[in-house]
């Protein structure tokens, strides 16, 4: 509805700070990977030159190894923790010295096609952030797959995306709460600490992060000394979607020699991911590195690998008939850990809330997999959710409530585009 998308235009306009989003005001006041990345795509929908730029001040802050941090800090704000005296990686524009979800090459894809079509493509701007992401995606396969297994591995929960998912309940246990750096959470002045992580979780987190600190960020030190390492399936397969859309574009841009490449790691990261799937399960597990075990806690990112592969039709029709089972009784869906398991919290960030952005893939990852109605009903139930609650982080399943920053820049460009698509085109 054009109140909303007005609405939505709004949000993204206000936490505009000079070429890129912040994802809310005060809680989030620095630039992030993927929600940049979600956000370039809102943007698509009707600014492709600030969608082109989203992308750009995110590349600023890549590094010459080619991963693209976390958090790149343009501007200083004292309103966040941990902050770039924390992260101490030394980098002229200041940066985190972890990663997140690699979304950006899905955004140029989404950038660059729909240039295209309304013939406003910028040939020299494609080209630079394509050669931005493949440096990225080469990055994520030397220094996260080393053993060259096809799944790439995170160090710390914060580059999931899903920070205090119940999907990391058994490997943080492993890691100590105690910290060199004093812990002074910025985050709970904002929002309800019942909706935030725990003092433990932030705890590990810290420690994790001055350990990595102490190998002076180099990515064969942290490997070798980290404490967490989790082959992860959701970023696994955000990883092999967005290879597959660097594949097309290293295609349309005459880089052959890259295209094949490209297909190369995504065919490798396919089987992969198609060996993770359960079928007593009904859904994908990570794997503990460390433990040498699966990560079994059922949480959204079991689903994820739909938006990357396309699965037999038994297969697939399991993997919706167990999304199904998890929305009996949600207001708002789909929720991010089961709701009938003991680790489901109805909003406590990653352990039970609806995201809108998590919507955005399973929604594709539906299509793509001959689930149509079943995705038409999750973009439904996501954009009346923000029509009633407005543009709030994420959502309580089972009452509906908007809950953590509002005013939130993914939601906002979840609702634009999911809006835009009709139920059975969505892209
Ligand atoms: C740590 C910005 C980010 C999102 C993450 C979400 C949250 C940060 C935090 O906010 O993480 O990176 O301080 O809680 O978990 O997915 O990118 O919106």
């Amino acid at each position: 509805m054009t109140k909303y998308i007005d609405e939505a235009k709004a949000i993204l306009a206000a936490n505009d700070r000079g070429g890129y989003t912040v994802p809310t005001d005060r809680l989030y006041p620095f630039q992030w990977n993927w929600d940049s990345a979600f956000v370039a795509m809102g943007f698509a929908a009707y600014d492709i030159d600030r969608a082109y730029r989203e992308l750009e001040r995110l590349a600023e802050g890549q590094w010459t190894d080619g991963m693209i941090p976390h958090i790149v800090f343009h501007q200083p704000s004292d309103s966040y923790f941990p902050g770039p005296d924390v992260w101490r990686t030394n980098h002229v524009i200041p940066t985190s010295g972890i990663t997140q979800p690699p979304v950006f090459a899905m955004a140029l894809r989404k950038i660059y096609e729909t240039a295209v079509a309304t013939g406003s493509v910028e040939n020299k701007r494609t080209l630079t952030l394509y050669e931005a992401a493949l440096k990225w995606h080469r990055w994520w396969y030397s220094a996260r797959d080393p053993e060259g297994t096809g799944l790439v591995a995170l160090l710390h929960p914060w580059e999931s995306g899903s920070d205090n998912s119940p999907a990391w309940d058994v490997a943080l246990a492993r890691v100590a709460t105690t910290t060199e750096t004093p812990v002074v959470r910025k985050d709970i002045g904002h929002v309800n600490p019942q909706m935030r992580p725990r003092d433990e979780d932030y705890g590990r987190f810290i420690h994790l992060l001055d350990t990595y600190a102490a190998c002076g960020w180099d990515p064969v030190e942290q490997w070798q000394q980290a404490e967490f390492k989790i082959a992860d399936i959701q970023t696994s397969a955000i990883l092999l979607k967005a290879g597959e859309d660097l594949h097309y574009l290293a295609a349309v841009l005459g880089r052959a020699g890259e295209a094949d490449e490209i297909a190369v790691l995504n065919e490798r990261t396919r089987q992969a991911l198609k060996a993770q799937w359960r079928s007593h399960l009904s859904r994908f597990v990570s794997r503990d590195l460390l433990a040498g075990e699966d990560v079994v806690a059922a949480t959204q990112a079991g689903f994820i690998p739909l938006l990357a592969l396309d699965l037999d039709e038994a297969t697939a029709d399991a993997a919706a008939a167990e999304m199904r089972r998890w929305c009996k009784g949600m207001k708002v869906v789909f929720p991010t850990t089961e709701p009938l398991s003991a680790s489901f919290e109805a909003k406590r960030y990653w352990r039970g809330p609806a995201w809108a952005i998590i919507n955005w893939l399973l929604i594709e990852g539906l299509h793509r997999n001959g689930h149509a109605g079943f995705a038409a009903e999750l973009r439904q139930s996501t954009i009346s959710a923000i029509e009633t609650e407005g543009f709030a982080e994420y959502f309580d399943p089972k009452t509906g409530e908007g809950c953590g920053g509002l005013g939130f820049s993914w939601t906002a460009a979840a609702y634009i585009a999911l809006e835009k698509a009709d139920s059975s085109a969505i892209q």
